[in-house]
């Protein structure tokens, strides 16, 4: 590759930045069972001190999602700070309508307005902490939704969401933002109140520019072309965020880029072409606005090493869609060279980028590898001695 071009792909490498989420970091598991881990965080301090780890291998990791109640603290300016002094910066807030017994019914479309008011109090209330923390966006997930049919009224619930929306979107400052994500089902079994990104697109659009669309992408039916969902929305301004982890089956929020580092290829070439990532030719802005972030839970894998190795497939993903020779691939789309066009792509997938990331890491003042680098750190050892007590991700701390 010509010199350049190489030092272009670095630069974008070394732009990105990738947010993990303070609930992998804690203990998780399945409805069935919870398998703790010693030296998980007590505290969203610790948690905040278990990604500074993650960023310190990696250099491309400074920013943490928090999940409140479960990050729930007294000064949220002071944990800014906190974060600040570990190299670190709070990012999206993660509002949380699903988990109290009031939300039986759904949270914004439950029929009571009683339930409503709680809820949007609650979306209010991780508003302020955007305040404090200095957070750009909002995540809003809803778990609203039905079990049987006739349960509610489909249209109804729609019109108590848009009217939710709005008074969220109408609260948030200039420079701040709500994404909203979409999941297909569960725990609604029968209707989601925001089942796909069409129905997420249609109340972004109509609450204006501050509004936009959250892809995780285990949230879809299988066999659903994500990286067309991304490049529809890049196109129309209205990607804000991605929820990154794997699928085999439904929301099971394995490790990003595990089950099929293909797919992630495919949706981060999307993402670079349709200029989502700074520092490319592609790209008009200097920030294109998409927020690169991890939901995963790593149930029997050790955390932080899980996140390094999350962060590191983001990242081998996005170096091998920077690889891909954009011009070549024009002509042979030109030319109606099916074979051609295709063998571009394959090219840039097939190429072993790890090389190319150890000499980007190095730059970063990195780690070359930093699963080992962790590894011979001494941190995994040093929190199992110095942390008991670990709880479960979302009941408490
Ligand atoms: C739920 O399935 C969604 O993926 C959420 O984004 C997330 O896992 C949770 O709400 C934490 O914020
Ligand atoms: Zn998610
Ligand atoms: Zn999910």
């Amino acid at each position: 590759m010509a010199e350049q071009n190489l030092a272009l792909v670095k630069s974008a490498l070394s732009r990105q930045r990738i947010e993990t989420p303070s609930w992998a970091y804690g203990n998780s598991g399945t409805r069935f069972k919870v398998f703790a881990q010693a030296g998980v965080p007590r505290t969203v301090h610790e948690k905040l001190d278990d990604a500074a780890r993650v960023h310190q291998h990696t250099g491309v990791a400074p920013l943490v999602a928090l999940h409140i109640p479960w990050d729930r603290t007294e000064d949220y300016a002071a944990l800014a700070e906190y974060a600040g002094e570990r190299g670190l910066r709070l990012g999206a807030i993660n509002a949380n309508v699903f988990q109290e017994d009031e939300y039986k019914l759904g949270s914004v479309t439950n029929p009571d307005p009683a339930v409503r008011r709680k809820a949007l109090d609650h979306l209010m209330e991780c508003a302020d902490i955007m305040d404090a923390t200095g957070s750009r966006d909002l995540k809003l997930w809803f778990s609203d939704g039905l079990n049987y049919p006739g349960q509610d009224d489909l249209r109804a619930r729609q019109e108590r969401l848009a009217e939710a929306l709005w008074s969220v979107y109408e609260r948030l400052g200039p420079d701040q933002r709500l994404v909203l994500e979409y999941k297909l089902f569960e725990p609604a079994f029968y209707a989601t109140d925001v089942p796909d990104w069409g129905t997420s697109y249609a109340h972004c659009l109509k609450l204006g520019p501050k509004a936009r669309v959250c892809v995780d992408t285990g949230h879809h039916a299988p066999g659903t072309n994500i990286e067309f969902i991304v490049a529809f929305l890049l196109g129309e301004q209205k990607l804000g965020a991605f929820d990154f982890n794997s699928r085999f089956y439904a929301d099971d929020d394995l490790m990003v880029g595990a089950a099929d580092p293909f797919q992630l290829f495919r949706i981060l070439y999307e993402v670079r072409a349709g200029g989502g990532l700074p520092g490319t030719p592609e790209s008009a802005e200097s920030d294109p606005g998409i927020a690169f972030m991890l939901d995963q839970c790593h149930n029997i894998e050790p955390k932080i090493p899980a996140i390094i190795r999350s962060v590191m497939n983001v990242q081998e993903a996005t170096a091998k869609a920077l690889l891909v020779d954009r011009e070549a691939l024009r002509d042979a789309q030109q030319s109606g060279d099916v074979l051609g066009a295709n063998a571009v792509l394959m090219d840039a997938y097939n190429t072993d980028v790890r090389p190319l990331l150890g000499e980007v890491r190095e730059e970063l003042g990195a780690d070359r590898d930093p699963m080992a680098a962790y590894a011979a750190s001494g941190w995994a050892e040093a929190i199992v001695r110095d942390r008991v007590g670990g709880r479960q991700a979302g009941w408490g701390a």
